[in-house]
């Protein structure tokens, strides 16, 4: 592959767990006894708003306590040096790529420091907890914040913007993801189908897409995704 070509990477869970972050599978999909499908989702944010304000709150103090680890910052290294287009798109919704200094980056599934006003539509930075007693920096209103995640069963961010640069992407990095998550767990077969797309994934196992990659190098991205990014680099 040469340097003029086009990459996108998508990341999941297993970007983060090196740094501390729990992934999903790790916890079965449980998180006190509930199924994470139904405390990330509308119908169970209506259903108990305080129980799932509550789960992301723990989760985004508990990113005070988390650094950007080697796999992290590989990914800054090669979107700071490959001379083709570069676009990074997570399903995490930690701060952890951009803290590593990464820029041309999506979150397909929001952000755990950002909260949005459903009264004003506002998106703000948001570091402290949030309850429906909390008022709207923006416009005053009380009980309209919610995080700015996208629920299951909600509408991933920015879909347009990354269909458009997997039609044109010549190599596809799928780094920690167990590809049970969809629409993101279809890009790898998306991708597949150009003739002229190279993909590789790292992960500790082998996955529900494993099948679509041309390469699946098993191992701890932190020891593996800076070893694959010289390799780009020096292609
Ligand atoms: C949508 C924010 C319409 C919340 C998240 C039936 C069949 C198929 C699909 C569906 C279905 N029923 C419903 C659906 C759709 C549903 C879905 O896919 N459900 C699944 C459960 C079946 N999807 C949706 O609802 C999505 N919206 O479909 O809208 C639409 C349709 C088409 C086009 C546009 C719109 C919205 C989904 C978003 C949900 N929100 N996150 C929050 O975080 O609180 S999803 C959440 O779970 C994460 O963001 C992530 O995406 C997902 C978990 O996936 P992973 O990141 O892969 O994490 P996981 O723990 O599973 O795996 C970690 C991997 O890392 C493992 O493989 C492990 O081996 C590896 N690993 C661990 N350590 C390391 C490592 N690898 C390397 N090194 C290590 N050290």
């Amino acid at each position: 592959m040469s340097a003029g070509q086009n990459i996108v990477v998508l990341t999941g869970a297993g970007m983060s767990a090196e740094s501390g972050v729990p992934t999903f599978r790790g916890v079965d999909g449980l998180w006190e006894g509930h199924r994470i499908e139904e405390v990330a989702s509308p119908e169970g944010f209506a259903r108990d708003p305080e129980l799932v304000h509550h789960f992301y709150n723990l989760r985004r103090a508990a990113l005070n306590t988390v650094e950007p680890n080697a796999g992290h910052l590989a990914l800054v290294k090669l979107e700071r040096e490959w001379r083709g287009k570069f676009l990074l798109v997570t399903q995490n919704v930690d701060d952890l790529h951009e803290r590593a200094g990464s820029e041309k980056l999506i979150h397909m599934h929001g952000e755990l420091r950002k909260a949005r006003c459903e009264c004003c539509g506002a998106v703000l930075s948001w570091t402290q907890e949030l309850s429906s007693g909390t008022r709207c920096r923006a416009c005053g209103e009380i009980g309209g914040l919610r995080p700015h995640i996208v629920w299951f069963g909600e509408f991933p961010f920015e879909m347009e913007t990354i269909m458009s640069a997997l039609e044109g992407a010549d190599v596809f990095l799928c780094i920690g993801t167990s590809g049970v998550v969809y629409p993101a767990a279809g890009f790898a077969q998306q991708v597949a189908s150009h003739s002229n797309c190279r993909l590789i994934e790292i992960n500790i196992e082998r996955t529900e897409i494993s099948r679509h990659f041309h390469e699946h190098i098993v191992g701890p991205v932190s020891a593996e995704l800076p070893k694959l990014v010289e390799r780009l680099l020096s292609a």
